[in-house]
């Protein structure tokens, strides 16, 4: 019986499947006592240093750990947890971590890699540990902006190191206690194996080798598959494509099959991530009838990879007057398993608001999702459509000089961004926008592309050099996709952090594993 801590801290129900597909027993820590008498406890953190270590104060969790911790009982720790243990944070600063690990978490430095890491990436064994039995280097899934660094004080916890431009420390473990800065439960089958050799504690003499000192770990370019889902006109809910948006074809809902299908074959396949968009969100709550929930709740008992949600995340009213907040209709996702939730309509809103006042209000969606959940937690999902122009005079917003001229021979174009689902355009361009959500904390940009969407000519390698240029955080590439070579000249003439895909992917012209064996043989880093 493994014993889940649950203070409310991000997706704990990916934690709890995990430990459920390695045919163990969970329950829930019900009061505080119980964290010293568990048999095993698993410790998971998402989210921001300062609000996971309030919770543990206010619940009276944070002493029962310390004493757990003290006596040596077997305890794992995920993501926050392991930076818990240290003495404090950068991104918290005044707040006492547990104070067990000298030391405080340091942000990465963003002029050197994007921040946040979010990503699959490798690491280095520096003590022998059972845990590592069976582990065969691959690579596993992070996702944080602050890291705890090596020094000679903390020498004896380390157990693995992990480069992103600089070394840090990915994962801790003394005696019965072991905690990652990776997610063991969203890295796939390596990181059951692992959680599995710990949490069932196999007695075995294969220990994990330890690496050589001189093998650098490199983050994977990670290959996402998106699922646009929506009701059809007899109202069941399908994974649909549109060319340019427009999902109909001879007046019906394109359907190329169910969501939660899907997403468990895109895992099979080898996914590093899968993203669902609720494309009809803008106009329906989502909460109303809770089919997305529905949706992340089943993909999130089979499927191990990060899962972000999409559309219809905003404040709402309902009919009889109850009010949610973003914050709310987000929490609702995370807690049904998303790692992420992605925000589109809102967020154009969020900026033409800040552009107007030029001050932050606390109050956008980016900005109270991120001070919870963290920023690695919020990703603006961007619908932008070209606007040509004959010279960059012709408009105050930022162009750049094309190579596929317009449809009168215009050199030059800016990127228009669009709210529900690219139906309305708005007086604001894809740099304004990224730029301010950003600054409003936004951790990733998925960055699609209403020319390129479904045309399957590959992916608008302007823009994406345009968005990278304006922002210190991960891009996705999304729109165009039309063969696995297509994702080789993506990474190879962009520094887009992941490229994501659709239409290929779900009429099976070419399958993930393809695509990502054409990346790997071109040189590119790939899980
Ligand atoms: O505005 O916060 O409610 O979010 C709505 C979300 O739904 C946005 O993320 C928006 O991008 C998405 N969306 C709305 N309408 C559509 C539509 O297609 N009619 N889909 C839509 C966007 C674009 C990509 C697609 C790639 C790759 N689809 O997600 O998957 O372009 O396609 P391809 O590989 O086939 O070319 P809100």
């Amino acid at each position: 019986m493994i014993t889940l801590l649950d203070y409310g801290a991000g997706n704990v129900r990916s934690v709890r499947n995990a430990i459920r597909k390695l045919g163990l027993e969970v329950t829930t820590v019900q009061n505080p006592e119980e964290i010293v008498t568990a048999e095993k406890l698993v410790f998971p953190g998402v989210g921001n240093f300062g609000v996971v270590m309030e919770n543990l104060y206010r619940d009276g969790y944070a002493e029962h750990l310390i004493r757990r911790i003290k006596e040596d009982k077997p305890t794992f720790g995920i993501c926050v947890a392991l930076q818990a243990l240290f003495e404090g944070s950068e991104e918290s600063p005044g707040v006492a971590g547990l104070g067990i690990i000298p030391g405080q978490i340091k942000r990465f430095d963003d002029s050197v890699m994007a921040v946040p890491q979010i990503g699959w990436n490798g690491i280095r064994i520096e003590k022998e540990h059972t845990v590592f039995n069976g582990y065969n280097d691959e690579k596993l899934y992070f996702v944080h902006s602050y890291c705890a660094v090596p020094t000679e004080e903390n020498r004896d916890w380390i157990l693995t190191t992990t480069d992103y431009g600089q070394s840090f420390i990915s994962s801790v473990a003394k005696g019965n206690v072991l905690a990652t800065q990776f997610h063991p439960e969203k890295s796939g089958g390596a990181g059951l194996r692992l959680f599995g050799n710990f949490l069932k504690g196999i007695d075995t003499i294969a220990v994990g080798q330890l690496s050589n000192e001189k093998y650098e770990t490199r983050i994977a370019k990670r290959i996402i598959a998106c699922l646009d889902v929506r009701s059809n006109d007899r109202g069941d809910l399908v994974v649909t494509k549109g060319d340019q948006y427009d999902v109909r074809e001879e007046g019906e809902v394109r359907n190329l099959g169910k969501p939660v299908e899907l997403a468990g074959r895109y895992y099979e396949e080898g996914a590093d991530e899968v993203t669902f968009l609720n494309i009809t969100g803008f106009r329906d709550f989502p909460l109303q009838d809770q089919p997305m929930l529905e949706v992340l709740r089943k993909t999130s008992v089979n499927v191990f990879v990060p899962l972000t949600i999409g559309g219809g995340i905003r404040e709402f009213t309902d009919s009889e007057g109850n009010h949610y907040s973003a914050l709310d209709v987000a929490s609702r996702y995370f807690r049904s398993g998303a790692d992420k939730i992605s925000i589109g309509s809102d967020a154009v809103y969020a900026v033409e608001q800040y552009l107007k006042d030029k001050q932050k209000t606390g109050q956008t969606a980016i900005e109270q999702i991120s001070t919870v959940y963290g920023a690695q937690a919020v990703v603006i999902s961007v619908d932008p459509r070209r606007v040509y122009v004959r010279n960059p005079e012709q408009t105050l917003h930022t162009t750049l000089k094309t190579k596929t001229p317009g449809p009168n021979g215009e050199q030059y174009c800016w990127y228009q961004c669009t709210v529900s689902g690219g139906r309305e355009g708005r007086d604001i361009d894809v740099v304004q926008l990224v730029t301010v959500c950003e600054k409003l904390g936004a951790g990733e940009v998925l960055l699609n592309c209403i020319d390129k969407d479904g045309t399957n000519s590959g992916f608008d390698h302007e823009l994406i050099a345009l968005v990278k240029k304006a922002v210190s955080i991960p891009v996705i590439a999304s729109s165009g996709a039309g063969s696995a070579a297509h994702f080789v000249e993506v990474f190879q003439q962009t520094d887009a952090e992941a490229a994501l895909a659709a239409g290929i992917f779900h009429r099976s012209e070419v399958s993930i594993s393809e695509v990502k064996d054409t990346v790997a043989k071109a040189g590119i880093e790939i899980r």
